[in-house]
């Protein structure tokens, strides 16, 4: 029994950082078992520590985010609000309700210096169905909390395209209510020819609400280019757990412009490849026989579920638990949870949430000096769509974990020359901020490492399902056949970040070490001539611009402090070193990503940091690619670079070319991407001296005595005594 009680308490140590929490009262009952094992520290809570100053990027409280509701339905403000539960597409209501992210140049003074803390305001948006000219309007309300200071006005500046925070409403995203209205016409089309869906998919439509209904419509965006229509491109699956992979061959495409759903009309039906302008037409070709699927879709779709498949035999020793990463002796890390503060070894910074950005860090030191301003993800696209994390499904956790490889090793003096040996090993570890965040069909895990080398390395890896097609022979181009009537389409998954680097203080240039070979005569060399040698060829950047990264590795990129210098005269600076796929987006042309994603299309770029300038995005610019409500091209305007507070903008990704081991979902192990930010003569010397975590053995070749040396870092010992255990392993299932 003991043996399971540790195995379970391990378990519930390491489990908050792997998996989902399969029910919160089995949550509870674990963290109690491990509760009881104080002696290891397994379950100790990281030591406290108070922030430098209250954190000015915090999220408002939510009485504050309650207050800005109450005062923007009031009669006083003038709205006209109908209650969104009972709202429909021509009324105006909140579609939601955030943070302003506060200005850097108000923050500065207060952070660096003995300036009071910036205010906080709310951002607003509005969905203005209700007006003569439908918008979509956001807002700033402050200052928080609400008194007679506070007003509200038209939130502008963080958009550049022009109508500032309006969106038209055919742009508008589509919500539930846009849907609601349209689909008494799709309900309509679909009965005219449930006949033949029957006949052909095995399934039939008439409204979510009808209990005859066996297929489930989705609508992909864009759902308009520019603003001035709006249609749908409605796909169908089967329902049920794995229903992305169980799409059917048929795409019912309505124009949906404006909010007049009288004048809402079908633009034609899709299947076998051909597009049929009416019902009339499909029905011609039906009734001909021409429209049988050659590939039917399976309506069991247990081959789609991430559960155990006892079909696929066992491995051996398969039985046992795997490798789990704990804590053990305590966790090395101390946590501010008021002020969302975090410090280890060495390291510090504050944290901030966004509803359209997820986690964000700011501030992030080493050894008290600042590297980074503000780190955060900006979008979160697929080729055909570009739709932002959802903070509902986030769940953030903090851990250290073992590297899996040492931080740094050497065996020095192995000859018998010298009489002995030294053999020195530093164990390397990271502190892990890591949040999954579930957008769509996918859940993207950002796994944000601080190493205590003073390197900072940043993961996204994507698994979940795929947006699948229905399979055709003559269609592989796009995609193989991965299931009996599914083909897993090809498609890029692009991560744009935004990298505020403050090298110390604000004054920073881009530097851009190239290896170029050049032809070199050495007088010692006589016999060889004019040779080829390589060199470094030292430039900074002079003005904004997208880049991408030199082939072969062939340029170092490094934001250095244009003033300050370390022991040995170099400037300070931290390098961005490529991981694991750094692409961009592949198509540059798309008419669905033409404008409004241009930050996708380079794998780099710098700019001039401006409050204007917050993010590269905005989030309704999916249904815009055609006129933007945010350009990013826009932030390229000839302004100079060098000795700036400057930003890099960077993206994570994969190529997603598809594959039968995409079923059931997509695997973490390939779908990666990283880099790293690693310090760059920002030091005198390697960050690793310092750590006592390491050991030092001499050796001395005549006496073949040997010291070890630990520097009193042990494994800790402890007893562990369960009084009854209450889980076993298998009902924790990982996510
Ligand atoms: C929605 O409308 C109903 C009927 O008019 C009303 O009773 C209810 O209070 C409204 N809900 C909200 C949240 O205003
Ligand atoms: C208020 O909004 C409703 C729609 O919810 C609209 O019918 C009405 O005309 C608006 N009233 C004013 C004064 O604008
Ligand atoms: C479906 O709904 C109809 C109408 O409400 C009802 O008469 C029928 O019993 C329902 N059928 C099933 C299988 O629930
Ligand atoms: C591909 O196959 C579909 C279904 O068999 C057919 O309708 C379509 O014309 C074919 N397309 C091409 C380019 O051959
Ligand atoms: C070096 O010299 C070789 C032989 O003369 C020539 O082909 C090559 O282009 C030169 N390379 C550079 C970088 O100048
Ligand atoms: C060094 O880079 C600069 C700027 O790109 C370029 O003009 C120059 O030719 C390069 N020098 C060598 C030796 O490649
Ligand atoms: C850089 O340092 C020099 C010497 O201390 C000083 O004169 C100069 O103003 C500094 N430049 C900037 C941009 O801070
Ligand atoms: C932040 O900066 C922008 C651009 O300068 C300005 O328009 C805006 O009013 C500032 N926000 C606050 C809350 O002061
Ligand atoms: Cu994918």
């Amino acid at each position: 029994m003991l043996a399971e009680s540790w195995l379970t308490a391990l378990l519930a140590a390491a489990i908050p950082c792997v998996a989902a929490r399969p029910d919160p009262d089995l949550w509870r009952r674990a963290m109690t078992v491990a509760g009881d094992t104080k002696a290891c520290g397994l379950s100790d809570p990281a030591p406290t520590v108070k922030a430098p100053k209250t954190n000015p990027w915090a999220p408002i409280s939510p009485e504050d985010a309650a207050a800005v509701w109450d005062y923007v339905h009031s009669p006083d403000v003038g709205l006209n609000l109908t209650a969104p539960a009972n709202a429909t597409q021509t009324d105006n209501y909140v579609y939601f309700v955030e943070t302003l992210q506060t200005n850097k140049s108000q923050v500065l003074p207060y952070i660096d210096g003995d300036r009071p803390i910036p205010d906080k305001y709310a951002r607003v948006v509005i969905f203005e169905g209700g007006k003569e000219v439908p918008v979509s309007q956001e807002y700033m309300v402050g200052p928080l909390p609400i008194d007679s200071k506070t007003s509200i006005q038209k939130l502008d500046y963080i958009f550049n395209g022009g109508s500032g925070g309006a969106v038209p409403y055919n742009a508008r995203y589509y919500d539930g209510k846009r849907s609601a209205a349209s689909e008494p016409l799709l309900k309509s089309i679909m009965a005219e020819i449930a006949d033949i869906t029957l006949e052909l998919f095995d399934g039939v439509y008439y409204g979510s609400g009808d209990n005859r209904t066996n297929i489930t419509p989705g609508s992909p965006t864009p759902v308009s280019f520019d603003g001035t229509q709006a249609y749908r491109n409605i796909m169908f699956r089967y329902p049920g757990l794995a229903t992305y992979l169980a799409p059917i061959d048929l795409f019912v495409l309505l124009d949906v412009t404006g909010t007049d759903a009288s004048k809402y009309f079908l633009k034609g039906i899709v299947t076998n490849s051909r597009f049929f302008p009416t019902v009339a037409d499909l029905r011609k070709a039906y009734e001909a026989g021409e429209l049988k699927s050659e590939f039917p879709q399976t309506r069991n779709t247990d081959w789609g579920l991430l559960n155990y498949k006892p079909e696929m035999g066992v491995r051996d020793l398969e039985d046992r638990l795997a490798p789990q990463s704990i804590e053990l002796g305590g966790k090395r890390y101390k946590l501010d949870t008021e002020q969302q503060y975090v410090e280890f070894m060495g390291w510090s910074f504050y944290m901030s949430f966004s509803r359209t950005l997820g986690i964000q860090f700011f501030d992030i030191r080493f050894k008290g000096e600042r590297v980074l301003y503000e780190l955060s993800l900006q979008e979160a696209a697929a080729q055909y769509a570009g739709y932002q994390p959802k903070a509902a499904n986030t769940a953030l956790c903090i851990f250290e974990a073992d590297s899996g490889y040492p931080l740094a090793r050497h065996r020095t003096g192995a000859s018998n020359d010298y009489g002995f040996s030294r053999l020195a090993s530093v164990k390397g570890s990271a502190l892990h901020t890591r949040a999954v965040a579930t957008v769509g069909n996918y859940d993207y895990l950002f796994d944000y490492a601080f190493h205590v080398d003073g390197s900072l390395e940043i993961t996204v890896r994507a698994s979940g399902y795929l947006q699948s097609s229905p399979y055709y022979k003559n269609q592989s181009r796009f995609g193989p056949r991965i299931q009996q009537g599914t083909q897993g389409s090809y498609h890029d998954h692009i991560l744009t970040f935004k990298a505020d680097f403050d090298i110390v203080d604000t004054q920073n240039s881009l530097q851009v070490t190239e290896l170029v070979t050049v032809n070199q005569t050495q007088p010692w060399y006589p016999e060889l001539g004019s040779f080829a040698q390589m060199e470094l060829n030292t430039t900074l950047m002079q003005t904004e611009q997208q880049f991408n990264w030199a082939p072969n590795g062939q340029a170092m990129y490094s934001v250095i402090s244009s003033n300050l210098t370390n022991a040995w005269g170099e400037k300070r600076g931290y390098r961005l070193i490529p991981g694991r796929s750094n692409i961009h987006l592949s198509v540059h042309d798309s008419p669905w990503s033409r404008k409004q994603s241009t930050f996708l299309k380079s794998s780099l770029a710098v700019t001039r940091q401006h409050d204007a300038e917050v993010f590269a995005n905005s989030w309704q610019n999916i249904n815009l690619p055609e006129a933007p409500q945010h350009d990013f091209a826009k932030f390229f305007d000839g302004e100079g670079v060098d000795d700036e507070d400057l930003v890099v903008w960077f993206n994570l990704g994969m190529h997603h070319f598809t594959r039968a081991e995409d079923i059931p979902v997509t695997l973490y192990t390939e779908a990666v991407s990283s880099i790293v930010f690693a310090p760059q003569n920002f030091n005198d010397r390697a960050q690793e001296g310092d750590l006592r975590n390491r050991r030092w053995i001499a050796t001395d070749a005549k006496t073949g005595k040997l010291e070890y040396e630990d520097y009193g870092i042990a494994l800790p010992t402890c007893k562990v005594e369960l009084e009854e255990p209450t889980l076993k392993i298998s009902e924790w299932t990982t996510v």
